[in-house]
């Protein structure tokens, strides 16, 4: 049997619980695969080194092989956060005012790619079957190519990847998408998106898209499909029914006193609409009088990416509408948004997310969004809470039954927030009990069996 090279920006350690959580759904999936197909992961160790050397650190934990290496400062600057965060990242979630075009950024995305490619080839053998992973790593198959290297390559990408009319606005867009067919498998989260890649390739470089998913551009071609993540239901589902969720469940309703949560959790992004879903809480308040002081917002986010200064702006101007919301509507004994800057971990979620009747995730672009998947999961089959889900994240192709709404509107908001209050059982329990099949059956392990098996050349994809 092949072995599995995984290789991605960062390669996650485990962390212990209590320390900001264990591992994540991802990190588990990926390290079952690996246990399973041997291999190793491959990727950036989250250290910085005055000079790159090259040398990678082996560890083993729990059956898996972990290879990293170390970064210089200029390869964070100008790749990390540079190329990755302030150009692809907001230009992918359709954010072209806040991507940044700077050469320099190319010029570091291109070489932290070709260091990844000279240190990790000599790992692969022959036979080996290479799963790189997201928005980080584009290029990467392209460069193993150049030294080489005939394995079978996929890719997936993660978040959205952008209608043609904006990706055209990225300085060498076409050498971006060209090296995507250095791989035989490329992997979307939805239909939609794998929609957008289709259309460039055609209008674009003049390719041809098949029926079956496999996409031709002069001598290569590449199947690309929608393979949508799934949460891994299992270890969410025990850590939803362990004593440290108890605990949280009981944490949390006690201290509602009787009001009715709604939860948001999130990082702290700009692509995750925070602005926009206080504001559209804000509507609620003022639009149903009746319901202020029966219901609160718990909003669960942890900064993330801090030496990117959009992160900045965006935790200063959520503090201080939180602030003005609370100062506002706030009376001595109901506070209506409790805003919380710390991680959680897997127990904890799962407990607050039982413990409240409504879950609001309005990401404004978002490639999957698995909080909607894990807030599913937690619930309670007898009396489930609601989701209130934005229609542009990728979970809401999965999850029709979800209230959908327009992110940018404080109307939909504020109209999703009355009619998830009002909702009867039976309706609550019918529109959950379709949701939560779709979130078991297309667990985490469906959608790497899916992605792995079209690697083999097995072309099936997840739909
Ligand atoms: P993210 O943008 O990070 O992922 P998401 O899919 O929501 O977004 O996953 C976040 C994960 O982090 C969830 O498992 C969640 O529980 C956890 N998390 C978030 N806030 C937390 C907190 N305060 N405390 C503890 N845990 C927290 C990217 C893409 C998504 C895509 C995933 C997976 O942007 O669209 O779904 O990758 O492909």
């Amino acid at each position: 049997m092949s072995r599995l090279i995984v290789i991605s920006n960062r390669v996650a350690a485990p962390k212990p619980e209590g320390e900001g959580g264990a591992q994540g759904g991802l990190a588990v999936a990926l390290s079952a695969a690996l246990r399973e197909y041997r291999g190793l992961w491959f990727g950036w160790s989250g250290n910085v080194t005055d000079q790159f050397t090259g040398q990678i650190n082996f560890q083993r934990h729990e059956g898996v092989t972990s290879a990293t290496i170390d970064l210089e400062p200029q390869d964070i600057d100008e790749y990390y956060n540079g190329y990755a965060n302030r150009t692809l990242w907001p230009l992918f979630h359709y954010r072209i005012d806040l991507a940044e075009y700077d050469r320099s950024f190319a010029g570091g995305y291109e070489r932290v790619n070709e260091r990844f490619a000279e240190t990790v080839a000599p790992l692969i053998e022959p036979d080996d079957l290479v799963w790189i992973h997201d928005y980080h790593l584009i290029p990467l198959a392209a460069q193993l190519r150049e030294r080489g290297l005939p394995n079978r390559m996929g890719f997936f990408l993660h978040i959205p990847f952008p209608p043609s009319r904006l990706l055209v606005s990225l300085p060498f867009h076409e050498g971006l998408v060209l090296s995507m067919l250095a791989y035989d498998v490329i992997g979307f989260q939805t239909e939609e998106w794998l929609e957008s890649f289709r259309h460039y390739v055609e209008r674009e470089l003049g390719g041809r898209c098949d029926p079956d998913g496999t996409v031709h551009v002069g001598d290569r071609s590449v199947h690309a499909a929608a393979y949508p993540i799934g949460i891994d239901y299992q270890e969410f589902s025990e850590a939803a029914n362990s004593e440290g969720a108890r605990a949280a469940f009981d944490r949390l309703r006690a201290s509602a006193t009787g009001r009715h949560t709604i939860i948001g959790v999130d990082r702290l992004d700009y692509s995750k609409g925070l602005e926009e879903r206080f504001l559209g809480y804000r509507r609620f308040l003022e639009e149903h009088e009746e319901c202020q002081s029966k219901v609160f917002l718990l909003q669960i986010a942890p900064p993330s990416r801090g030496e990117v200064d959009t992160y900045e702006i965006i935790r200063t101007d959520l503090d201080e509408l939180s602030g003005r919301i609370n100062g506002e509507f706030a009376s001595v004994d109901w506070v209506p948004i409790r805003y919380v800057n710390q991680g959680y971990g897997r127990e904890d979620l799962a407990g607050f997310y039982r413990a409240s009747e409504i879950a609001l995730v309005t990401p404004l672009r978002d490639g999957m969004n698995l909080v909607a998947k894990e807030y599913v999961a937690a619930q309670d089959p007898e009396n489930p809470g609601v989701l209130i889900l934005s229609r542009f994240a990728g979970a809401a192709l999965q999850l029709k039954d979800a209230l959908l709404v327009n992110p940018y509107s404080k109307e939909e908001i504020s109209d999703a927030i009355h009619r998830a209050l009002q909702m009867p059982l039976e309706e609550r329990v019918r529109r959950w009990q379709a949701m939560h099949e779709c979130v078991r059956d297309q667990d985490v392990v469906w959608w790497r069996r899916s992605f792995v098996e079209a690697l083999q050349g097995n072309a099936a994809d997840g739909n």
